[in-house]
């Protein structure tokens, strides 16, 4: 049996997923799909036996929302809570606000997966003071100027998330906790490539569904034993992992 069990959930259907626009660090709340998507994710967890020790989320209600109602219906709402912005999005930068489908048709489709999709070319920049820039949110004070986002590709993410794996998520794991992380498709996708050391090009082709937990079993080096993780509702998973992917084609 291995030894570490990771749980990973991007956060139910927010109110921007629902209207196409790109949020990155907007902080919208779950819609009413979104959190019932949430619960169901808490009974998956129940109905596997999968029960959560600890849970670590983002700074943005979409993913503590979703975590709380999870935890509600796998009746878990007790156990201890840690929370970073380095769990938060991908900040979108200057596509902050912006219908996906209307940025595919204004700039092509190269450009809107480029910006999308590829490791290491983030949109422009979003100048502090925007309207969807979070540059005076009090909840990011204690983040050091030099490390402030104002866009970042899913590189940037990738160096931002893995501090708080090393320091804080696999300590729990190595207690032998069942951890739950509850994020967003860009964070977790950012996760998954280094468990399953997906390549920079391969990781563009991997979608993250809202509000079906990924479960994964990791070794002593907290390598998957289960590479990809293992859906707990994988038909449901198939569907969604297409309809994150043909976003912007339709609205
Ligand atoms: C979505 C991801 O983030 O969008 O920022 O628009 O997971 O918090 O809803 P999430 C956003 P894509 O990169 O899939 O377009």
């Amino acid at each position: 049996d291995a030894p570490y069990k990771l749980i990973l959930l991007r956060h139910g259907e927010s109110e921007w997923n629902a209207k196409n626009l790109f949020t990155g660090w907007v902080d919208v709340n779950l819609n009413e799909k979104g959190e019932k998507e949430a619960v169901r994710g808490g009974e998956l967890l129940k109905d596997a036996g999968l029960l959560p020790d600890v849970v670590h989320t983002s700074l943005q209600k979409r993913a503590i929302r979703t975590a709380q109602l999870a935890l509600e219906a796998a009746d878990r709402l007790w156990i201890p809570v840690r929370r970073s912005w380095r769990l938060n999005e991908r900040h979108y930068g200057a596509l902050q606000g912006k219908d996906k489908a209307q940025t595919l048709a204004e700039f092509g489709e190269e450009q809107f997966m480029l910006w999308r999709r590829s490791y290491d070319t983030p949109p422009p920049p979003l100048e502090d003071g925007a309207e969807w820039s979070q540059s005076d949110d009090p909840r990011y004070a204690t983040i050091p100027p030099e490390l402030r986002p104002r866009t970042e590709c899913l590189k940037d993410v990738v160096q931002r998330m893995l501090p708080y794996w090393y320091d804080s998520i696999v300590p729990d794991l190595l207690t032998g906790r069942t951890v739950l992380v509850a994020a967003h498709g860009n964070s977790l996708r950012a996760l998954v490539k280094h468990l399953d050391g997906i390549s920079d090009a391969d990781i563009a082709g991997l979608n993250i569904p809202t509000g079906i937990p990924l479960s994964y079993d990791l070794d002593t080096d907290f390598r998957p034993v289960n590479p990809g993780g293992t859906y707990l509702d994988p038909e449901a998973a198939k569907a969604a992992i297409e309809a994150v992917k043909n976003q912007g084609k339709k609205k």
